[in-house]
Order: C-alpha cells, then sequence, then structure tokens
C-alpha cells in the first residue's frame, strides 16, 4: 500500500485529492492545523479515513515529525496562505508559508525520506502581467502580488531540489479551479453564493471589484487528477494545467445568474457599472471599488498540451457545468439555511 501526505488537506483541492487518493488505494496522512474548535474543513466526511498530524508549514520541526509519522512515498504541498487579496495584507506570513513552507517541506523530505516523490502547488499567479498569450511552461514569469511572488520562490527551490539533490520535485502550474467547496472569498465562490440568495430573496444584490479580469477556470476534480499524474512519472518535470479557454468575471457572473433562472444585462461603465434583473428591472450586481486590487492579473489563458500530451490529462467538466454545479449546489445550502432558520 503507497502512502501519501497532503499539506492543506482542509481545503478545497486537499480534499478532492484525499478522495482520490484513497479510492486508489492509499494510506492518507493529512497535516492538520490545531484550532480552538475542531474543524475539519472540506475533509469532515471522510475525516475517519485519515490520518492526521497536527503541524504547521512554518515549523520545520513538526513537518519533520510527520515525514517519520507518515513515511510518505508522496507528498503533496498544497498548505498555502492562498487568498491573493489577502497576501497584501499579510505578506511576510504569506511569504512565511507560501515561499519558506516549501523549503521547510522539502528539508523535512530529504533528511527524512529523500527518494518520496513532492509535488508543489505552483500557480498561473506567477504568470501575473503576462508574457504572452497562451501562457504555457516557457512562457516567463512577472508575479503582482505578495502571493505570487512568494508562490515563484516555491516554484524555483522545487526546480532547485530536483537540480541539486535529485529529488523527485516537481510543480504543478495550476490555473484557477474552482467547485463547490471553493472558499467563500474567491470570486466565482462569492458569486455563486450570492447569486443563490438573490434567487431566494435573502439578499438584494452583490458587490464586486474588477469586472473585466479575465481567467482560465476549471473544476477542482479534473485538476488534482493532475497533481496524482505528475508523480507517477518516469522523471519530475514541471506541467502546466489549465482549459484554454478564458472569460472576464462579469461573463462567470452572467452565466451563474443564468444557472439560477435569471438573465441579466449590463449597463454603465467603470465603478458605476450595474447588471439588472431584464425580467424585473432590479438592481443585482454593483462595482464595488474597496474590491480593486494594488495590481492586477488582467489575463490568464494557459494553454495544457504538454500535460495532455505527456500525461494523457484532460479536462472532463466543462465552464457551464462547473457554473451549474456550484450554483446548484448554493441554493441547495440556502434553502436548507432559510428553513433552518423558520
Ligand atoms: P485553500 O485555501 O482551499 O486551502 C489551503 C489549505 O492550506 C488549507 O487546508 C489550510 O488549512 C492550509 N494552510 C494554510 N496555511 C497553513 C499553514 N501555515 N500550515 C499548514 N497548513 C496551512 O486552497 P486550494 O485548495 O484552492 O489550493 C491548494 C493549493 O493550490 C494552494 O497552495 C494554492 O495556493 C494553490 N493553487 C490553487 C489554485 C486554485 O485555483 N484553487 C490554482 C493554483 C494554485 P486551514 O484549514 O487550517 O486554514
Ligand atoms: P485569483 O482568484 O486571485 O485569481 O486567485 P479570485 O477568485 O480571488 O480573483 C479572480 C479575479 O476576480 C477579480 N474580482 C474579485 N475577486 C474577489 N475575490 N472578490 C471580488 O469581489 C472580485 N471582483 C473581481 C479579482 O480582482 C481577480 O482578478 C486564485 C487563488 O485560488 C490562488 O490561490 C490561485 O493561485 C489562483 O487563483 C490561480
Amino acid at each position: 500500500m503507497k502512502s501519501a501526505l497532503i499539506t492543506g488537506i482542509t481545503g478545497q483541492d486537499g480534499s478532492y485529492l484525499a478522495e482520490l487518493l484513497l479510492e486508489k488505494g492509499y494510506k492518507v496522512y493529512g497535516l492538520m492545523r490545531r484550532k480552538s474548535v475542531v474543524d475539519y474543513g472540506n475533509v469532515d466526511h471522510i475525516k475517519d479515513k485519515i490520518h492526521f498530524i497536527y503541524a504547521d508549514m512554518q515549523d520545520i520541526v513538526s513537518l519533520i515529525t510527520a515525514m517519520k509519522i507518515s513515511q510518505a512515498d508522496e507528498v503533496y504541498n498544497l498548505a498555502a496562505q492562498s487568498f491573493v487579496a489577502t497576501s497584501w495584507d499579510t505578506p511576510c506570513t504569506t511569504a512565511d508559508i507560501d515561499a519558506i513552507g516549501v523549503t521547510n517541506m522539502l528539508e523535512a523530505i530529504r533528511i527524512v525520506k529523500p527518494e518520496a516523490r513532492f509535488y508543489q502547488a505552483s500557480t498561473s499567479e506567477m504568470f501575473g502581467k503576462v508574457q504572452a498569450i497562451p501562457q504555457d511552461e516557457t512562457t516567463p514569469f512577472y508575479p503582482r502580488s505578495p502571493y505570487g511572488v512568494a508562490k515563484l520562490y516555491g516554484h524555483w527551490i522545487t526546480k532547485n531540489y530536483r537540480e541539486s539533490y535529485d529529488m523527485y520535485a516537481c510543480s504543478g502550474i495550476l490555473f484557477n479551479h474552482e467547485s463547490e467547496r471553493r472558499g467563500l472569498e474567491f470570486v466565482t465562490r462569492k458569486i455563486t453564493h450570492a447569486v443563490a440568495r438573490i434567487k431566494l430573496g435573502v439578499q438584494d444584490h452583490v458587490e464586486l471589484g474588477n469586472l473585466d479580469a479575465k481567467r482560465d477556470w476549471g473544476h477542482s476534480k479534473d485538476y488534482v487528477r493532475a497533481m496524482w499524474l505528475l508523480l507517477q512519472q518516469d522523471h519530475a518535470e514541471d506541467y502546466v494545467i489549465a482549459t484554454n479557454e478564458t472569460r472576464t468575471v462579469r461573463e462567470f457572473a452572467q452565466a451563474a445568474f443564468k444557472a439560477a433562472g435569471i438573465e441579466v444585462e449590463f449597463e454603465g461603465e467603470g465603478v458605476n457599472e450595474i447588471a439588472k434583473d431584464k425580467a424585473t428591472g432590479k438592481v443585482v450586481l454593483k462595482v464595488n471599488p474597496d474590491f480593486f486590487r494594488p495590481a492586477e492579473v488582467e489575463l490568464l489563458i494557459g494553454n495544457p498540451a504538454k500535460a495532455e500530451k505527456e500525461l494523457g490529462w484532460e479536462r472532463e467538466i466543462s465552464f457551464n457545468e462547473l457554473v451549474e454545479r456550484m450554483v446548484k449546489n448554493d441554493l441547495a445550502i440556502v434553502e436548507k439555511e432559510i428553513k433552518s432558520a423558520n
């Protein structure tokens, strides 16, 4: 039986990856941070199948212990301060976790079990102010946030350990991927959750920042399959994982309202832009500059050709299905909340 250690197991990707590895018969260890109220996050439904280890990416001793306990054959480093906007509020913590944390994990592996295979959760945010369209493994990086800069360190230190110590260490450069388990502050889930509340009469409208930002959005379930594939090859290499489609935040919002049966039309420009429900004329979306970022990533679209060719990876969940699944899930959650409040 193979064993795997997942850092960030309570997050969106950690939960889908844990499900995948359990299905494949792995013994799954998950790194947990101590909280005042025990909370298994997105793995609550499978918590009895996971071996939890209390540790923190900022504490190398705890990572060495995690490696000693798990003797993991594969380590998936998904733990991160992953919200770009917060990285301007906490740039140093973000760097400690997302940059130095990667070195901590790599060192723990090198000390305890150097033959273990290592996956690093790199990101399209490293492309930032994009230098080519679409972006692939050869595109130069230009990060635009403390998060992107920290992740770029994580990316390079992974490559450096591969080259310095001949370790099987690689990065997936994953473009945005969302799901029913996405955190509520990320724009997709913020929209689908608000759309459900608007549809069910709990709130009037949603306030968003930059509607023109373009993202390449896939489903997390498809992307964790790629993580596993990266660690099953003859040698370690880095891969871009993306859908090769890009849409604006405005288009995502339009699709989400449509999935809830609300046709919207946009009017106005810049901070004055709004969207109205065509049927009722009510304003359901406004722009709020508080959500603008100090520096923005305007356009991401990835080219996953290398992963498709060499890993045989393919995404299965389309953009429309992603939006529909998220809206349906949020409608069910909000309906349940309404029932339990009455
Ligand atoms: P989430 O924010 O949902 O999950 C982050 C996880 O990291 C949580 O389990 C969190 O634990 C854990 N964590 C945070 N800080 C620490 C710490 N100091 N020590 C230990 N664990 C910690 O992120 P996603 O699942 O969306 O993303 C997974 C990874 O992939 C991240 O590294 C992210 O940066 C990267 N990524 C994500 C993309 C996406 O579109 N989703 C795209 C490209 C890369 P807790 O529950 O305790 O907070
Ligand atoms: P991102 O995701 O920064 O791409 O990082 P997010 O959903 O936060 O933002 C996407 C785009 O939407 C714009 N936007 C808003 N964003 C949020 N959160 N809230 C708003 O109200 C809003 N209005 C407009 C943003 O400006 C941005 O352009 C995600 C994270 O999962 C990272 O960890 C990961 O590395 C990258 O995706 C790839």
